[in-house]
């Protein structure tokens, strides 16, 4: 066998094991993150099970998204935790979050990648999107409408939690946390340590903060007009801005093929692409975080920062910043700028690469019609053939981190970084 069969061989027994993956997360209805962990249904990683579902059984992938919608607030938010059994090994449960949905949940919401997913399932097959989607479109619709209604700072979206983003422990909320005094946040047990090495987690010093933060939205029912009022940590983030403008302009395309008035979105394009530009920072020559709050840029080049391409802006600086921060790593892109002193190759989001950042980072390289997409694919392409579908990555050497058997990990290798199944 010569080695271009040997390598297809491999990849083809990845595809069977990425689908192996997702079945083993499949908890009827809606998928976990990976089993002990997170046995829960977290928002942003169901958007990419469906999407990984959908490479081998599109319905599946719909039913995904469904779920997830189930868990929709009143408000339009949908939360970035659905609980829908008891499990002790996450802290904190829903005991702790007291959510005030149909579903039990946590109060806060995550990025809104779902809209994005549901385009590309949609494209795999339009006739059998018809109808999931047109359940879907309003309640889209409608979470869209709550962050452009509670989460904007000059137009730029911004985050009430660290965990909203998804990126927990980035130095971009340093500056915000330094600001709470976790005063009375009382005595729990971390569940996370039980499952992974302390030193690829979160400090004590933020998992305070975390606590502090949940009882302080908790104390006012989670209501958002009280909590705009009271806020103690909001900060404009390019996570939530450049998801959410990514995400505006797939629900136009998908509100066009429903034969939908998608005139309100398109408005709020506008508005989003001039809020994305009040992020930009001459100072890291990239699109930064701000505490709004203070009106202290945290000078952060992260991961977040490139994802302009897929919110659809290009920026030729920024491109500079991609290509040294990429010189300085061998797989995959880094989470926070490796030449900065508070760069952490394994601690979750100051430093490890994530796949399902590389593949919206990619695919907006690709769309632009910048080469650097394609390399970034095979990039986590080798990453993965090599270290299995961990949670994430040390970008340096590709050591695997975090939780093992991971649903965002197996999902994006089907549907995009598998040289035999690549869908975007
Ligand atoms: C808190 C599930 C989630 C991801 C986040 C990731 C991590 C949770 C945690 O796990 O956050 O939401 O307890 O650490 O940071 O992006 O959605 O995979």
């Amino acid at each position: 066998m010569n080695a271009r069969e040997s390598t297809k061989q491999s990849t083809t027994e990845l595809d069977r094991q990425a689908e192996q993956v997702m079945r083993l997360n499949d908890k009827g209805g809606y998928t976990v993150p990976t089993e002990g962990l997170y046995p829960y249904q977290w928002n942003w990683d169901s958007a990419f099970a469906a999407f990984g579902f959908a490479q081998f059984d599109v319905g599946r992938g719909w039913k995904e998204l469904e779920t997830l919608f189930s868990g929709q607030w009143k408000n339009g938010m949908v939360p970035h935790i659905l609980f829908h059994t008891e499990d002790d090994r996450y802290f904190p449960g829903p005991e702790v979050w007291q959510g005030t949905g149909p579903v039990r949940s946590s109060g806060i919401t995550q990025p809104p990648v779902a809209a994005t997913m549901a385009r590309f399932i949609f494209e795999i097959d339009p006739e059998a999107g018809r109808e999931p989607m047109e359940r879907l479109f309003d309640a889209m619709v409608r979470w869209h409408a709550w962050f452009m209604k509670w989460r904007l700072d000059d137009n730029a979206v911004c985050t009430a939690h660290p965990w909203e983003t998804g990126r927990d422990n980035a130095p971009d909320w340093d500056g915000a946390m330094a600001q709470i005094d976790p005063v009375d946040v009382g005595s729990y047990t971390r569940r996370d340590l039980g499952h992974v090495d302390s030193a690829m987690r979160p400090r004590p010093y933020d998992y305070d903060r975390y606590i502090w933060l949940l009882k302080h939205g908790r104390s006012f029912a989670w209501d958002d007009s009280a909590l705009l009022e009271n806020t103690r940590f909001r900060v404009a983030d390019p996570t939530m801005t450049f998801t959410l403008l990514r995400a505006q302009r797939d629900l136009v395309a998908l509100g066009q093929a429903l034969g939908r008035d998608v005139s309100a979105l398109q408005a709020d394009i506008e508005l989003l692409e001039a809020g994305a530009q009040t992020l930009w920072n001459p100072a890291i020559k990239g699109f930064d975080s701000r505490d709004v709050l203070t009106g202290k840029w945290a000078g952060s080049l992260s991961n977040a920062s490139f994802l302009a391409w897929y919110a659809g802006l290009d920026n030729p600086e920024l491109l500079e910043s991609y290509r040294r921060v990429m010189s300085l790593v061998a797989y995959g892109v880094p989470s926070f700028d490796p030449a900065d002193a508070r760069f952490d190759a394994k601690r979750y989001w100051r430093g490890p690469t994530w796949g399902m950042m590389n593949m919206l980072i990619g695919t907006g390289l690709t769309e632009m019609g910048h080469a650097d997409g394609e390399t970034l694919r095979a990039l986590t392409s080798e990453l993965i053939q090599a270290h299995g579908f961990s949670e994430y990555f040390d970008p340096t050497d590709g050591t695997p981190a975090g939780g093992k058997s991971f649903t965002w990990t197996a999902a994006i290798w089907l549907g995009w970084a598998s040289p035999d199944r690549s869908a975007i």
